[in-house]
């Protein structure tokens, strides 16, 4: 049976230059007038503040790999140091090592637009552009959200980006700190350990935030690490609407 040809419709706020917001869909062509509409008005009500430069694109989406959500797991924390505990105790269970070192990582994150590729035995830093880091993009949940669905829903959103991420040749984990001041919740990924919420990773106000993605395997590999995590558009099967 043939479905209806899907697109990628991606969102891109910044101010002054910084990165201020960004989202994106995979929808059927009926559905991208909406997408636009709805990401247009969350770039213009991000909590990081204005964008001067909001840039809305749409493209086919070509193939498609679908793949399963991460099962969650709550873990229960109430401050941002045992959150960081939790996540580093977590990692090092999953057979990270050096997770210190990795965690102190975390202060330079800070302004880049994407994530951090970080070869988890070495720490040698992999992405081609460090003042940005790698985006994973082309991706949404399978089950379509409704099309005005609104403000940004960081649960929905953040599984799904780790489920595609933990499918990209050559990752092993994945850490998360959200860069909105108030929202408190990250979480640490792996194919074993699944998607483990941490309910309090950073302080409430903290406008600092980011992500890594660890990644082992030979150097011949990080191509095609990276062009998964770009290029093949993804849609993750499972995604519950709250955690
Ligand atoms: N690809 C790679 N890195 C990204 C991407 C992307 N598509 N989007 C954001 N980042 C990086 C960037 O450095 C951001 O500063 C940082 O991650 C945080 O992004 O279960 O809201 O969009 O409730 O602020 C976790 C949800 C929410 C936990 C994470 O991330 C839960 C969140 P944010
Ligand atoms: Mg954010």
């Amino acid at each position: 049976m043939d479905s209806p040809p899907l697109f990628c419709v991606k969102m891109r706020a910044s101010a002054g230059g910084a990165h201020v917001s960004g989202a994106e869909r995979v929808v059927p062509a009926a559905a991208v007038p909406a997408a636009l509409a709805a990401l247009g008005a969350r770039a213009l009500a991000h909590p990081k503040g204005t964008p001067d430069d909001i840039r809305l694109r749409v493209e086919p989406a070509g193939e498609i790999l679908r793949v399963p959500a991460l099962p969650v797991v709550l873990e229960r924390t109430a401050t941002a140091a045992e959150g960081m505990a939790r996540a580093a105790e977590l990692l090092a269970a999953d057979g990270v090592s050096r997770v210190p070192e990795i965690m102190a990582l975390f202060r330079e994150t800070y302004a880049m637009r994407g994530a951090m590729l970080l070869d988890a035995d070495t720490l040698e830093r992999l992405e081609p552009d460090r003042a940005r880091g790698v985006r994973a993009t082309r991706m949404d949940a399978a089950e379509p959200a409704a099309a005005d669905a609104g403000a940004k829903n960081h649960f929905r959103e953040a599984l799904v980006l780790a489920s595609k991420v933990q499918a990209a040749p050559g990752i092993v984990a994945e850490i998360c700190v959200s860069d909105d001041p108030d929202y408190v919740t990250g979480y640490v990924a792996s194919k074993s350990l699944g998607y483990r919420r941490i309910a309090t990773i950073k302080e409430r106000g903290d406008p600092s935030g980011g992500r890594i993605f660890l990644f082992r395997g030979p150097r011949s590999l990080v191509p095609d690490c990276i062009r998964f995590l770009q290029e093949q558009t993804v849609l993750v099967e499972g995604v519950p609407w709250t955690p």
